[in-house]
């Protein structure tokens, strides 16, 4: 039997039934590899050298705690002060201290050695995300052999961008220990390439992957999606309306966790333009949905302030007795009232400045009713645009070029409206969350264990193939 599966996420999936997006991805491949997930939980604590089993999940959970100061410095800092604003183009944001990038190795070092101790030989590590950019590092140098893939959520970021690290040259070492790197589109691996390419250490092979010192591993990009039929499921429905008596005629969506890198602001200044400019004779309602995140972090207090401060506004300006042109609201909602809130909706506005893919934009497509669907608004910015272009894509740093697109999706043709979401339509099913995990584990299977060399402990090594041309995709 082949080897076991091992996920690792910053979060392990919590309660019996555990639902997140990412739990919806791997679920089936982890059940059917006999797999365990392993990620935080809880409350920082208690610094652990051996995981709590969760039981509940027919996948095995393994949890490991962080102390009170890992989660500053590792959680809060490095990976959401530093990597974070660092690969959404918001090096400003960015806040260096020597402890965060300490904490940041310390947890991944760790993390290895606890793993180490229930790895077998032939199981498969899938990592998700910046949180764990060196885990596979710390893994060789502990001597593990195994074929280790990666999967980054978010942008890649640029090569210019990369030189605000101390020491920018470890970026590319990190990855360089994975056997295979997968990232959300095109752009993202063009730009991972072209840090490759600035780096005297790589040089590339004929097939593409990349020989680092010993190591050679393949970038591809997978693009994510959503689970597309059960998301259609719960927006057919005929469920109430989410808004009961206070429905609005005519509204758009937007659902974001509450991050400077959704560009929200910018939305909520081109909702504002888009009234000025007429629309308000139309009445139709922003309803946004934004549920704060990592609230401690400075840049997220601030964005808090300042979309409170231009909804106020707006609302004072054009507010009359019975319309509320933008309804803000900071709460999770249910699954299945999302559903029903984008089928609902004659727009969606995703006006991200920098983002990995943006599921919220598939979502809003699965949700539409073929017959009369509503248009998604697209910043040319987020992953999905590379997939869904004809949505109408947007430049989310020019407000009237959004004010107009609002202009535009309200009046949009019945017949034009169906051609755009058909197109899209078949881009969200070609990405559907199962092909994406499906073929990120095809791909890692197809690369050949990484050899150790006994004299460097993981350092040199070779890996023998990169995955034929046939398994990669798109
Ligand atoms: P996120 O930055 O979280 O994910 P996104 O892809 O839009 O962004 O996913 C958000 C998910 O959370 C969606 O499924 C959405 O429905 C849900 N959600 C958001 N706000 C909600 C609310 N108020 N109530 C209920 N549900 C809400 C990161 C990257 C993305 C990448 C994903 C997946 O930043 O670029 O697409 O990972 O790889």
């Amino acid at each position: 039997m082949a080897g076991r599966l091992i996920v690792v996420s910053n979060r392990i999936p919590e309660g019996p039934n555990p639902a997140g997006g990412l739990v919806v991805a791997l679920k089936d491949a982890i059940t059917e590899k006999n797999g365990t997930w392993i990620g935080a939980y809880g409350k920082p604590g208690e610094a652990t050298d051996s995981f709590d089993e969760l039981e509940g999940t027919p996948y095995r959970r393994l949890a490991f705690r962080l102390t009170a100061e890992e989660h500053s410095n590792y959680y809060l800092g490095f990976a959401n002060s530093v990597l974070w604003p660092l690969c959404h183009r918001r090096v400003d944001l960015v806040e260096l201290q020597p402890e965060y990038e300490r904490d940041y190795l310390s947890v991944n070092r760790r993390l290895a050695a606890m793993i180490l101790r229930i790895l077998k030989p032939d199981d498969m590590l899938w990592i998700h995300d910046y949180h764990f950019l060196p885990l596979a590092q710390e893994l060789r140098r502990l001597g593990v052999s195994n074929r280790i893939g990666f999967f980054l959520h978010i942008p890649f970021p640029s090569h210019a961008d990369l030189s605000v690290l101390p020491q920018p040259e470890t970026f590319a070492g990190w990855l360089a220990d994975y056997n295979l790197v997968g990232l959300q589109t095109g752009a993202d691996v063009a730009r991972c390439l072209e840090m490759y390419r600035a780096d005297p250490r790589a040089e590339f092979l004929p097939d593409g992957s990349v020989k680092f010192g010993m190591n050679i591993l393949s970038v591809r990009s997978f693009p994510i999606g959503i689970d597309v039929d059960s998301f259609i499921e719960s927006a057919s429905r005929s469920a109430p309306s989410p808004f009961g008596r206070e429905e609005p005629a005519k509204y758009i969506i937007g659902v974001d966790r509450l991050d400077y890198s959704k560009g929200i602001p910018n939305r909520f200044r081109a909702f504002g333009r888009f009234l000025e400019n007429g629309g308000a004779e139309k009445r139709p309602c922003l309803v946004q949905i934004a549920p704060p995140t990592r609230e401690r972090v400075k840049a997220y207090q601030d964005i808090t302030r300042e979309l409170e401060e231009i909804a106020g506004s707006l609302n004072g300006q054009f507010a009359t007795l019975d319309w509320t042109p933008i309804r803000y609201i900071h709460r999770q909602i249910e699954r299945e009232q999302l559903a029903t809130l984008y089928r609902r909706a004659s727009a969606a506005l995703v006006t991200s400045l920098a983002d990995g893919m943006n599921l919220v934009a598939k979502e809003f497509v699965a949700a539409q009713d073929p017959e009369d669907p509503g248009v998604l608004i697209l910043s040319k910015f987020a992953g999905a645009a590379e997939q869904l272009t004809e949505a109408l894509l947007v430049n989310p740093y020019d407000t009237d070029d959004i004010a107009s697109a609002i202009d535009r999706a309200l009046e949009m043709p019945l017949d034009e409206r169906r051609r755009r979401h058909a197109f899209c339509m078949q881009a969200v099913r070609r990405t559907d969350v199962s092909l994406w995990s499906t073929q990120f584990l095809r791909v890692l299977e197809r690369c050949m264990p990484t050899l150790n060399l006994p004299s460097s402990m993981g350092r040199g090594r070779y890996n023998l193939s990169a995955p034929p041309a046939d398994l990669v995709a798109e």
